[in-house]
């Protein structure tokens, strides 16, 4: 499909004049929004991200394209988080401490709230501390946390230390994900569940919810 492609490049052109009509025209065109956002947008990015690695661009260009990304986002954001479900519970969610990348985690956060879950968002460069303290304030039973650099990564172990410690964990459950993390890496530290795109963090999160509500919610219920 040309305009996929057509809003790839523009992506990796780092252009956020163009990508919100291409995305537009895109819909138009039948093309479905999950669709849209995989082999269009996140396509783009992932060349963006090769050309970084191999220095054949750098960190303006990157920004720019997270500038296209995001004007390409808001155009799908309604239509991916459109299912207007009754609640099926509280779902904490963040970058880790560290971590300023927050695309792929606010991705997850779309999603969620379209599968029906209220979402308290803690935004990027999180503490471990922090998540557990809103995950009981809120009286929430997931968490889940996004890494995009593998020196990040170490703080979602902190969380489910931190969880272990204060004889939450199992109630309050842990998933997380991002380009560096793995399912193996999710079982090394003791993670609840792994999610490789935000399609599958929706899936992992429902099992996971199901499964702290059997256990009879949080600490605070
Ligand atoms: Co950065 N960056 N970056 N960057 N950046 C990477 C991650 C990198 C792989 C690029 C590269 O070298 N090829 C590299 C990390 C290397 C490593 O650790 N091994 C890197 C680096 C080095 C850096 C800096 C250190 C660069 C510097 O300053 N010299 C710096 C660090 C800043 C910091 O965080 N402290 C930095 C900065 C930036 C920008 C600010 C310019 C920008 C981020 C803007 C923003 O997020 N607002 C940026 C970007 C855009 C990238 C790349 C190009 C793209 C990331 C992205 O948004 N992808 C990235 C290269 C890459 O990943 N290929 C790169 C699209 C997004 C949809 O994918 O986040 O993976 P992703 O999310 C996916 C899945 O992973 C999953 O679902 C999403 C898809 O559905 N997922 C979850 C994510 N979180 C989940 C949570 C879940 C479940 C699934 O459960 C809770």
């Amino acid at each position: 499909m040309e305009i996929l492609q057509r809003i790839a490049q523009s992506l990796e052109a780092g252009d956020d004049g163009d990508v919100p009509g291409l995305t537009r025209q895109a819909l138009a065109e039948g093309i479905a929004p999950k669709v849209v956002l995989d082999q269009g947008l996140i396509a783009g990015m992932n060349v963006v991200g090769e050309k970084f690695r191999v220095h054949e661009i750098f960190l303006p260009d990157v920004l720019l394209a997270a500038k296209a990304m995001y004007a390409g986002m808001d155009i799908l954001k309604p239509l991916l988080s459109s299912a207007g479900v009754a609640s099926r519970g509280r779902v904490v969610i963040g970058s880790v401490q560290g971590d300023l990348h927050d695309i792929g985690k606010n991705l997850v956060g779309i999603m969620l709230r379209g599968a029906g879950f209220e979402v308290v968002d803690l935004g990027n460069d999180v503490a471990a501390e922090k998540f557990v303290a809103e995950a009981k304030s809120r009286d929430a039973r997931v968490i889940g946390m996004s890494a995009l650099l593998t020196t990040t990564m170490p703080v979602m172990k902190e969380v489910v230390d931190l969880l272990k410690k204060e004889n939450l964990h199992g109630r309050i459950k842990t998933i997380i994900g991002g380009a560096p993390v793995s399912r193996e890496y999710a079982g090394e530290i003791g993670a609840d569940a792994y999610g490789y795109d935000c399609a599958q963090a929706v899936e992992r999160v429902k099992e996971l919810a199901a499964a702290a509500s059997l256990r009879g919610g949080t600490a605070a219920s």
